[in-house]
């Protein structure tokens, strides 16, 4: 696999992540026309979604900047409803490898797509590392801020319940602030691949804490070894494996992690 097919992977995570946390529109008679913003590779496969709510009964043209156009099939994607819209189409364009700016427009020139490119994607691995740093939990270099400084508590495990553990450190695991041994694990162990498979595309701009400033090691294994790290005190003893930090409490409201009341 290539270079560029792998890191098209990492695009694709992270376009299902915007997808995944992305409100459809209120506006519940307007269809969705949704493309990799990223862009896609010259020659690997192009899919673009179209969310609508019946039956198709217009036709999609794909236009470059330059002004060409060419009909694309909307096919039913056998993908199930995504509320509010009750239909998924495919628009496939994967036959078009020319590099440039394109949108996918209906025929009446009301419904456009945003402009994405093909044969052109920008260096979002490092996005990717950076949106790591924004989930640190502990110290948290996004916000210079430090969150969290009791974790934690134990329960359920072989010493005394609310016996004092040290399981500071780790991520977010998302829009809240609980963190799980095995998401973290998954992140680590993606992040530990990828620079295992591309050791040369990833850069070194901040230090082991996440701040600015060059430490001699890629900043993905700065990551990695965050992860690694607190990995490591979730598993203190050999009868002793945490797996979870934080419940249900921390769902109280949208707060800012310094700022979280949960205990
Ligand atoms: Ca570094």
């Amino acid at each position: 696999m290539s270079i560029g097919s792998n890191l098209y992977l990492l695009y694709v995570q992270l376009i299902f992540i915007l997808l995944t946390f992305m409100p459809a529109r209120l506006n519940a008679q307007t269809p969705e026309l949704r493309v990799n913003l990223l862009g896609y590779p010259a020659k690997g496969p192009k899919k673009a979604l179209l969310l609508d709510f019946s039956v198709i009964r217009n036709r999609y043209v794909l236009e470059s900047l330059d002004g060409r156009r060419i009909t694309l099939a909307a096919v039913r994607s056998g993908l199930r409803p995504w509320p509010p819209f009750q239909q998924v189409f495919t628009l496939d364009f994967s036959g078009v490898e020319d590099t440039g700016s394109y949108r996918i427009v209906r025929h009446d020139g009301l419904l456009r797509s945003n402009w994405f490119r093909i044969g052109v994607q920008p260096p979002v691995h490092e996005a990717v590392v950076g949106f790591m740093q924004t989930q640190r939990c502990g110290y948290n270099p996004f916000l210079d801020k430090v969150c969290h400084p009791y974790d934690g508590r134990s329960f359920y495990g072989p010493m005394p319940d609310s016996s004092y553990v040290d399981a500071r450190g780790g991520w977010h695991d998302a829009g809240d602030q609980l963190k799980y041994l095995i998401t973290g694990s998954n992140a680590t162990a993606r992040m530990m691949m990828a620079w295992e498979a591309f050791p040369d595309v990833f850069g070194d701009e901040v230090n082991a804490w996440g701040r600015p400033g060059r430490n001699g090691l890629p900043d993905i294994l700065d990551e990695a070894r965050w992860g690694l790290d607190w990995i490591h005190r979730l598993h203190p003893a050999p009868d002793q494996l945490i797996h979870q930090v934080a419940d249900d409490r921390d769902h109280l409201g949208f707060k800012l992690p310094y700022n979280d009341s949960s205990n």
